[in-house]
């Protein structure tokens, strides 16, 4: 693979090659599955596919994992029982399409590529993204898998919707059986070998959240911003805390002015942190960030909270990201 895209590279017209400042392609993403869709993303990009091609490849890869309980198919229901999917996209030209409170549908990504595409709108919600969908050809489908709707089930005993404080952390899951019990969104954020960036969003939003619920993922300058002058930015964690400060647009708006990514990360988390009279002690917030060179930033309120980075030169990095508070 590292010789297709290397071979590539190289034909592409000098002046391509130069709009990253000579950087290669990347690809970043959101937590341990991260690693997967890195590289289903890479595929895409390593085969000459376009960088939008390669972040909807990406993301699909959580969707369709049932084992996975916080993006697509498997993803943990709301206090109704029901699941409700938010995703959105966005390449650096400033083109975006989202669906949020998607049911029924388990490649909300795709559907809102094809909101991009194939309407003049940027976001569709509840039944009517749903019929756009099923207008589109996608198939109609039960999200409630057995073992999402046993989880649901324990949780209505106490019916207490309080977001476990550092699901996210590293440690907690590993703890769990299977490890896999998290609630996570997937952020991945790709830059190709010509300097162009796109980014894709998917959730299934916080376990037991409100019916209706909509978090930061599908809403562009929150959950995910991409422009290609500068860099593209992501986040996971409480969806709240970075719609109150949109979040996603705050880090590149920090990169255009100046700052690397890992400092422009750093500023957006200071000042979710700075609002809460605690110290938000028990949030989490997480963002990573691509610069149009390459680099990257990450940073979260909490420990734990991992990325997966995956260039020509190593294609399964799994990092954990600096924190405000260490334990
Ligand atoms: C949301 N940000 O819906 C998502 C959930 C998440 O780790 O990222 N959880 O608020």
């Amino acid at each position: 693979m590292t010789s297709i895209l290397a071979a590539s590279t190289l034909a592409l017209p000098l002046r391509a090659r130069a709009t990253n400042g000579g950087g290669s392609a990347k690809v970043i993403s959101t937590w341990d599955f991260g690693v997967a869709a890195n590289q289903a993303a890479w595929t895409v990009l390593s085969r000459g596919g376009s960088v939008l091609d390669a972040v909807e490849a990406g993301a699909r890869v959580p969707e369709a994992d049932l084992a996975n309980h916080s993006v697509g198919k498997g993803g943990y229901p709301d206090r109704d029982g029901i699941v409700t999917l938010d995703a959105s996209i966005m390449d650096g030209d400033g083109r975006c399409g989202a669906v949020a409170a998607l049911e029924h549908i388990a490649h909300p990504i795709s559907v809102a590529r094809r909101v991009m595409e194939q309407t003049p709108h940027v976001l569709l919600v509840g039944d009517g993204a749903l019929q756009f969908a099923l207008e589109q050809g996608f198939d109609k489908d039960n999200l409630l898998t057995p073992e999402a709707e046993k989880a649901w089930r324990e949780w209505l005993k106490t019916a207490k919707y309080a977001p476990v404080i550092n699901r996210e952390n590293l440690d907690y899951r590993k703890s769990l059986p299977g490890g896999k019990d998290n609630h996570d969104t997937l952020g991945l954020l790709a830059l190709d070998a010509s300097g162009k960036l796109a980014g894709a969003c998917t959730t299934s939003g916080m376990a037991w959240k409100l019916h209706g619920r909509v978090g930061d993922s599908p809403i562009v300058g929150a959950g995910l911003y991409v422009d290609n002058d500068v860099g593209a930015a992501t986040s996971t964690g409480v969806g709240e805390e970075v719609i109150r400060n949109a979040g996603s647009f705050l880090v590149v708006e920090l990169m255009r002015q100046g700052r690397a990514p890992q400092q422009a990360c750093e500023e957006a988390v200071r000042r979710i942190v700075k609002k809460h009279p605690d110290g938000a002690k028990k949030l989490q917030v997480g963002f990573l960030a691509l610069s149009r060179h390459g680099e990257v930033g990450a940073y979260a309120i909490q420990k734990g909270f991992s990325y997966a980075v995956c260039d020509a030169q190593k294609r399964d990095r799994l990092l954990e990201s600096r924190s405000v508070y260490s334990t």
